[in-house]
């Protein structure tokens, strides 16, 4: 009897050139994309996107080479998703149950752009118990640039559904000492590296040069990542939400991350998309939210 999320399990999603489906890391099931432009990897575990690379450049994304591959264990980089609450919590898995669980893959198609199109959906699990009842979908778009939807639907007949979600994505730059970003600048924050203190961005060009933990709120604004190493700028274009983290856990978390290695914080940031603190969600019955994210990258 294979296991019901195993990679043989998927067969039927194939297409010759465009999607193959394989055992990754850890015996996890994941899909490899191959597209006109670029190719990704998506681990059917959170729906966990792990590689996105177009054609000629640098991966856009990082995952850590010391990240576990293990079925209930956040893999550590790509895009996890986050939902239905941001951040820890007492006696629950950090960052929600989402990214932990075996999403199920509905559908997959090969776009005529020359683009490969997916939709995944949330199964019924345990951990849903205590929530109202909703769906819960995931559309992955990958083109020339990686595009991506979380619908959330509160399908209860009386009850909101209060919650927050975020793409929590990490991105691959080439030294982050030469790396800015952009768009934040005049925008509230929460620091919190510094007990979630309240604060004010006051640059247009943000350079990371310790750890870095900042929640921006009230902002639906586009950032730029700009790398001079690698001389790229990625474009993190966003709707539906709210909010803009940004993290790099520099050295000393770094060291005490044991599924990050101790060097990673020096290739990756994080800019993350989504509506969390102040800006969290609260859905009426029969109501749907979408949080859209488009990344792209151009020469410098
Ligand atoms: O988004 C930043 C953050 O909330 C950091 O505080 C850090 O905890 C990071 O997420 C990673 O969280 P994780 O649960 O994936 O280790």
């Amino acid at each position: 009897m294979i296991a019901p999320t195993s990679h043989e399990n998927h067969r039927q999603f194939e297409l010759p050139g465009r999607i193959t489906v394989l055992e990754g890391n850890g015996e996890l099931p994941k899909l490899e994309l191959t597209t006109d432009w670029s190719t990704a990897e998506i681990y059917l575990q959170g729906a966990h996107i792990t590689d996105f690379q177009k054609r000629g450049e640098e991966p856009l994304l990082f995952t850590s080479r010391c990240s576990r591959f293990l079925a209930g264990q956040p893999i550590r980089g790509g895009v996890p998703v986050i939902f239905p609450w941001f951040g820890s919590r007492e006696g629950e898995p950090a960052h929600g149950f989402a990214r932990l669980a075996a999403w199920r893959l509905q559908e997959a198609t090969a776009i005529p752009e020359g683009g490969v199109s997916l939709r995944f959906s949330l199964p019924e699990a345990p951990a849903r118990a205590t929530w109202p009842e909703f769906s819960a979908n995931y559309i992955i778009t990958v083109t020339d640039r990686l595009a991506i939807e979380l619908i959330i639907t509160n399908l209860s007949p009386g009850q909101p559904l209060i919650f927050e979600n975020c793409l929590h994505t990490y991105f691959n730059v080439g030294d982050i000492n030469a790396t800015t970003i952009r768009g934040l600048q005049g925008v509230g924050y929460l620091d919190k590296t510094q007990q979630f203190a309240q604060k004010t961005e006051a640059n247009e060009a943000i350079r990371i040069t310790e750890e870095t933990d900042r929640i921006y709120l009230n902002t639906t604004t586009a950032v730029e990542i700009v790398d001079e190493k690698l001389r790229r700028r990625i474009q993190v274009n966003k709707r539906g939400s709210a909010s803009t983290v940004v993290w790099n856990p520099w050295s000393a978390k770094a060291q005490a991350m044991p599924d990050f290695c101790n060097e990673d914080y020096l290739t990756m940031v994080c800019v993350e998309s989504g509506n969390v603190a102040e800006n969290k969600l609260s859905l009426p019955p029969g109501r749907s939210a979408v949080l859209q994210v488009e990344y792209s990258s151009t020469a410098l």
